[in-house]
C-alpha cells in the first residue's frame, strides 16, 4: 500500500542488522560469551550460525566446511552457500530455540532475537518476555490464548508463560503487596495491537469484578468507545484516534473510569483517501432501523460530503450494520437510556448533514448566505434551531472592536471553516459527553478509596506519505511515552545502581531527550513556534515552515525540507511533515456565534455542549481580534495537547509501570507473515535488546537493609538485635552462602539477581520447627 512507502520505507532500509558490540558487564554465565565475535563458531562443522541473505534477512544455517576465510553453509531449504566466515553470527544451541524470555538466550544478537520471536510466532506463541517487558507480536488472527480458563490458570499460577494476563496479574499482586498504584503501559506503532492488548488486560481485571455483571458492563464500553473514537486509517482498520486511560480500583465493587484524551477532531470533516471517518457514521447509516432512519433523515454513507472525500466506505470483513446493533446493545448494557441514545444519534446525523450545508455568494465581495435546502433544513431540525439562526451563525460574525459591537459578513471560505469548526466541536463534545455517561454509569455511588491499576492505550506512532498536524501531535505523544519507558528501564535503574555505590558498567541506550527538547523548548521549540505563528493574523503555513527552518536548522533532530515541509528524527524513524493546515488546526477556532447558536438550540445536547464550552477557561474567541485579557486565555490545540499529556505523565509517574511492547510483523495486516526488517526496526527503536541486556546483567530485585533485616533477621543463628541493618543483611547472606555474584550490597539497599529474593520468601514460609534444618551448612543445598 501507499502507506508502506515514504518515511517507513526509509526507516526500514536503515535497519540492516548490525553486529552487537560486547556488553560491558554480563552475568557470570554471559560474561565470557563473545558478543558478536563469531570466529570460533564459524569454524566448527555442523555448527548452527546465522547468515545474512541478499535481502537483508538473517537465515539459520549449518556450517558444512570452513576453509581459509570462507565457510560453506547449508540453508534450511537445502541450498548451499559460500560466505565469508566473519560475516556470520553465532546462533544459540537448539535447546534454546523458542525460549519464553529473551534473557535466557546465550547470544543476544539481533538475528538470535529475531529468530526466537519468529520461532515462537510460527507456533502462535505471540508473547515473549524481554526481561521486565512483555513483547506481543500481532497475530492478525484469532489465537486460542484467551477466555475464562486461561484467566483462571494465570490467577492460580498453574500457567506462567508470558501473557498479558500474567502482566495484569502481577500488577494486581504488586498493588496489594506494595500498596502502590500500578499502570500497564502499552506502546507500539499504529496497528501493532495495543488496543487489543488493552482489552485483554481489561478482561483479566474485569473478571475480578466480583459478579453482579459489572465485568460484562466494563467490557461493553469497548464497542462504544471504538465506534466513536476509532477509524480506519491506512495503517490500521480500527485505529484509535484518542488516548485511552482506563482505571480499575481494588475495592469491590470494582470502580472503573475511562479518561479519553485528545480525540482527533479534524477527521470528522476531512480524512485522507482510503481512510474513513469515525466508525459510528458508517454504522448509523448502515444499521439504523427504518424509523430512526426516517427521524434522522439518514442517507447512505456515500451520499454525505464529509464521508465522500476519502472514497472509502467499508472495511473488509466488517459489517457496519451488525456493528451498529452491537453498539446500541452495548449502550443498553452500560445503562445509556433509549432517549439518550436517540439524542446521540441525532447529533451524529446533524454532524453529517452539516457537511452538506452549502453557501451562495450574495455580493461581489464574496460574502455568503446558507442555501436553504434539505441539508440546512435537516440540520436546523436536528439541532432544534431556526434556519435563520443557523444562517446567522454560519455567515456572520459578531465581535467587539474597541468596545463597539460590529457584525462582519463572512466570505465563502470563512463560512466553510465556520461550518466545519461547528461540526468538529459538536462531535468532540458528543464524544466527551458519551464518556461522561459511561463513567457515571459504571461508578455510580462507588467511592474511589482503594489503590488502582490503570491501562494506557495510546494512538501509535504514525508515518504516512503525507503527515500533517495530527501525526505531529500523535508522534509527539509517542515520544513522551518513550521517554517514560527509557526513564524507568534505563535511567532510573542505572542511576539507582550508581547512587547506591554498587559495581556497575553502564549500558548505553538511545535517549530521545533531544527530540523532546525539539518539541518542547521555549521559546524556540516546535510547539512554541507553532503557537507564536498561530497568533499572527497574517501568518501562513509557509511563513510557519520558514520560521522553523530559520530557528531550528541546527538541531540534530530537525531537518528543513523544500517548501512547506520539515522533517523530525523521531525515536521510531524520521517523519516528514507537511505544514499545510497546521495553523488552522492549531487555532481550532470555534466562534462565539456558533456557541451561542448551540446555546439557543431546543435539543438537549447542544445546550449542554454550549454551557460546557462557555464554562471552560479557554473560552474560544477569534485569535486575530484578541483584545481583553479573557480573550487571550484561548489555548491552542498544541498547548492543550501538551497540557493533557503532562497530566497523563504525572499520573503515570506515581505508579509502578508494567510495559507491554506490541510489534507489528507486517504492514499488510495479514497473519503468518513475519518481516524481519520491520520487526527489527521496532525492536531497535524501542530499545528491547538493551532492556534485556540491562536486566540480564543487572539486579532487578532490591530491598533496603532495614526491610531485609527486619524480614529475615529471625533466620540468623546469632542474636543480632544490637547490630545495624547493613551488618544483619550481610550476615544473613553469608549464613546462607548466597553466591557473591548473585547480589550486591549497596549503601542503602541489597540488590539481587532475578529470583534470588524469592528464595528468601520461601524460607519464611517454612514452619519454624524446620528452621533448625535450614540453618547452617545445609541451607544452600536445600534450595
Ligand atoms: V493504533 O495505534 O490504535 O492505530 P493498535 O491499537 O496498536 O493501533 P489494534 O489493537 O487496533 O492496533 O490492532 C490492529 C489489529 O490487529 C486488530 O484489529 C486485530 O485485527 C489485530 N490484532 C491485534 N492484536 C491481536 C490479538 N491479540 N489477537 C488477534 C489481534 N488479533
Ligand atoms: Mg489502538
Amino acid at each position: 500500500s501507499a502507506a508502506a512507502t515514504g518515511a517507513r520505507a526509509t526507516a526500514a532500509a536503515a535497519t540492516t542488522p548490525r553486529r552487537l558490540s560486547p556488553a560491558g558487564a554480563g552475568s557470570p554465565s554471559q560474561r565470557d560469551a563473545r558478543w558478536g565475535d563469531t570466529s570460533s563458531y564459524g569454524a566448527r562443522k555442523k555448527h548452527r550460525v546465522f547468515c545474512q541473505l541478499p535481502n537483508g534477512d538473517w537465515a539459520l544455517c549449518t556450517v558444512i566446511t570452513t576453509s581459509g576465510d570462507d565457510s560453506v553453509l547449508k540453508l534450511p531449504e537445502g541450498k548451499v552457500l559460500r560466505l565469508k566466515t566473519e560475516s556470520l553470527e553465532a546462533a544459540n544451541p537448539e535447546i534454546l530455540d523458542g525460549v519464553d524470555d529473551l534473557m535466557q538466550l546465550s547470544y543476544l544478537s539481533e538475528p538470535s532475537v529475531l529468530y526466537n520471536l519468529q520461532y515462537r510466532y510460527s507456533q502462535d506463541l505471540i508473547y515473549t518476555k524481554a526481561g521486565p517487558v512483555l513483547v506481543a507480536v500481532n497475530p492478525f488472527k484469532k489465537v486460542p490464548l484467551y477466555g475464562n480458563e486461561y484467566i483462571d490458570a494465570y490467577r492460580n499460577k498453574t500457567k506462567d508463560s508470558p501473557h498479558v494476563y500474567a502482566i495484569a496479574d502481577s500488577a494486581l499482586r504488586e498493588m496489594k503487596r506494595d500498596e502502590v498504584n500500578q499502570s500497564i503501559i502499552i506502546s507500539g506503532e499504529s496497528g501493532a495491537g495495543k488496543t487489543e492488548t488493552a482489552k485483554i488486560a481489561m478482561q483479566y481485571l474485569a473478571s475480578l469484578g466480583g459478579g453482579g455483571g459489572i465485568e460484562y458492563e466494563i467490557l461493553q464500553t469497548n464497542p462504544i468507545l471504538e465506534a466513536f473514537g476509532n477509524a480506519k486509517t491506512l495503517r490500521n482498520d480500527n485505529s484509535s484516534r484518542f488516548i485511552d486511560f482506563l482505571t480499575f480500583t481494588d475495592n469491590l465493587p470494582l470502580w472503573f473510569t475511562v479518561w479519553p484524551v485528545l480525540l482527533e477532531k479534524s477527521r470528522v470533516v476531512q480524512c485522507a483517501v482510503g481512510e474513513r471517518s469515525y466508525h459510528i457514521f458508517y454504522q448509523l447509516c448502515a444499521g439504523a432501523t427504518a424509523s430512526l432512519r426516517d427521524k434522522l433523515n439518514l442517507k447512505k454513507a456515500d451520499e454525505y460530503k464529509y464521508l465522500k472525500q476519502s472514497c472509502c466506505y467499508s472495511i473488509a470483513g466488517v459489517d457496519d450494520a451488525q456493528m451498529f446493533r452491537t453498539v446500541t446493545e452495548a449502550m443498553n448494557i452500560v445503562h445509556i437510556s433509549k432517549e439518550d441514545q436517540d439524542n446521540v444519534f441525532t447529533m451524529v446525523s446533524a454532524v453529517l448533514w452539516l457537511g452538506d450545508v452549502s453557501f451562495a455568494v450574495i455580493d461581489n465581495e464574496n460574502h455568503v448566505e446558507i442555501v436553504v435546502d434539505e441539508a440546512a433544513e435537516t440540520v436546523a431540525r436536528l439541532l432544534g434551531c431556526s434556519i435563520e439562526d443557523l444562517n446567522l451563525a454560519l455567515s456572520k460574525r459578531h465581535m467587539k472592536v474597541n468596545n463597539e459591537n460590529i457584525v462582519q459578513k463572512l466570505t465563502l471560505s470563512q463560512a466553510i471553516d465556520t461550518r466545519d469548526a461547528l461540526a468538529k466541536s459538536l462531535y468532540a463534545s458528543l464524544f466527551e459527553w458519551l464518556v461522561e455517561q459511561i463513567n457515571k454509569s459504571l461508578s455510580v455511588g462507588k467511592r474511589r478509596t482503594g489503590r488502582s491499576i490503570s491501562i494506557l492505550d495510546i494512538y501509535g506512532f504514525e508515518s504516512f506519505d503525507r503527515n500533517s498536524f495530527e501525526q505531529f501531535c500523535i508522534n509527539y505523544a509517542n515520544e513522551r511515552l518513550q521517554q517514560h519507558f527509557n526513564r524507568h528501564l534505563f535511567k532510573l535503574e542505572q542511576e539507582e545502581y550508581v547512587e547506591d555505590g554498587i559495581d556497575w558498567a553502564k549500558v548505553e541506550f538511545e535517549d530521545n531527550q533531544n527530540c523532546l527538547n525539539l518539541f518542547e523548548k521555549k521559546p524556540l521549540g516546535l510547539l512554541s513556534l507553532l503557537d507564536e505563528e498561530s497568533t499572527f493574523p497574517n501568518a501562513t503555513d509557509l511563513t510557519f515552515a520558514n520560521k522553523l527552518k530559520q530557528h531550528l536548522n541546527n538541531n540534530s533532530c530537525f531537518r528543513g525540507e523544500r517548501g512547506k515541509a520539515f522533517a523530525v528524527r523521531h525515536y521510531a524513524g524520521e517523519v516528514a511533515y507537511d505544514t499545510s493546515g497546521f495553523l488552522e488546526k492549531n487555532r481550532d477556532l470555534l466562534h462565539m456565534d456558533s456557541i451561542q447558536l448551540l446555546a439557543k438550540c431546543k435539543s438537549s445536547l447542544p445546550q449542554m455542549f454550549a454551557s460546557k464550552m462557555l464554562s471552560q477557561s479557554d473560552n474560544p474567541l477569534p485569535v486575530p481580534y484578541r483584545s481583553s485579557a479573557a480573550d487571550s486565555q484561548k489555548l491552542s490545540v498544541a498547548m492543550k495537547f501538551k497540557g493533557q499529556l503532562f497530566q497523563l505523565m504525572q499520573r503515570l509517574e506515581s505508579t509502578t509501570p508494567h510495559f507491554i511492547r506490541c510489534i507489528k510483523p507486517n504492514n499488510l495486516q495479514l497473519p503468518a507473515i513475519y518481516e524481519q526488517g520491520l520487526v527489527l526496526q521496532q525492536l531497535k527503536c524501542c530499545g528491547v535488546l538493551e532492556v534485556v541486556r540491562i536486566s540480564r546483567s543487572g539486579y532487578p530485585t532490591r530491598m533496603t537493609h532495614q526491610k531485609f533485616a527486619r524480614r529475615y533477621g529471625f533466620l540468623l543463628l546469632e542474636d543480632v538485635a544490637s547490630q545495624d541493618p547493613l551488618s544483619v543483611s550481610v550476615a544473613i547472606l553469608h549464613q546462607f552462602n548466597i553466591l557473591p555474584e548473585m547480589y550486591q550490597v549497596g549503601y542503602t539497599k541489597l540488590f539481587f539477581r532475578t529470583g534470588q529474593l524469592l528464595l528468601f520468601s520461601q524460607l519464611t514460609l517454612i514452619h519454624p520447627s524446620y528452621l533448625v534444618v535450614i540453618r547452617g551448612e545445609n541451607a544452600r543445598k536445600m534450595y
